[in-house]
């Protein structure tokens, strides 16, 4: 084992990137190395630049990033299904369901960021402008769940990676409630290892 994930338990996008390894079954080959972005001693940026996790060690000590790209280089390493399919529909499907997954959780990210500032420095019209940008999206995926049906990709795994972050950071969104088919299919996806082995600490 030479490549090494920089990941902190929290970040979604990190946890995506954990669940591709558990689904391509690469996670025998990956070493997570737990990394808090936020420390102010943290070494971080000399990996990646942009100071974020995740950021994967190839073999060559050189550095990939961010967890789209590290997904995509990942589903190119395994033998199985890809999770990123072939160009045609089926793959514009995919990640315009990746983009509204990691687009969700850069909302709440956005939000929770927010109350985490001084009480004088933070804006309540900034906090409802990112809770009410998750609510419609949680109200399309409602009214297009049949989207998410089909084999897995990487868009499925990011929108369940995102309700999942909605259940650590966003639970009195209360989100089940109103999205009773949504709801039921992320119960099917939570059966998944991929997602049960990688819930985040804290989260309902
Ligand atoms: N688009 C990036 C987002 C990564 C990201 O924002 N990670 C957060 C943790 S959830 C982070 O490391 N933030 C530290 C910072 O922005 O300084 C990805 O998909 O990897």
């Amino acid at each position: 084992m030479s490549m090494k994930l920089r990941a902190s338990h929290t970040s979604p996008y990190a946890r995506k990137v954990r669940a591709v390894l558990i689904e391509t079954g690469l996670d025998t080959s990956v070493e997570i190395v737990d990394t808090d972005p936020w420390a102010p001693d943290t070494d971080l940026p000399s990996d990646n630049p942009l100071g974020r996790v995740p950021t994967l060690i190839m073999d060559d000590g050189s550095s990939l990033y961010d967890s789209r790209v590290i997904c995509e280089v990942l589903d190119g390493m395994h033998d199985g299904d890809r999770l990123y399919p072939a160009e045609g529909p089926d793959r514009t499907k995919a990640l315009s369901l990746l983009a509204l997954g990691d687009g969700m959780c850069d909302s709440l990210i956005n939000k929770v960021m927010d109350t985490r500032r001084p009480q004088e420095l933070q804006s309540a019209d900034w906090q409802a402008r990112q809770m009410a940008t998750l609510e419609r999206c949680l109200d399309h995926l409602e009214r297009n769940v049949s989207q998410l049906e089909g084999p897995l990709t990487i868009g499925t795994l990011a929108i369940s990676v995102a309700l999942g972050y909605i259940d650590l950071r966003g639970a009195d969104l209360s989100w089940r409630d109103g999205h009773p088919k949504l709801a039921a299919w992320q119960a099917t996806m939570e059966q998944r290892p991929s997602i049960a082995e990688t819930r985040p600490p804290g989260s309902t």
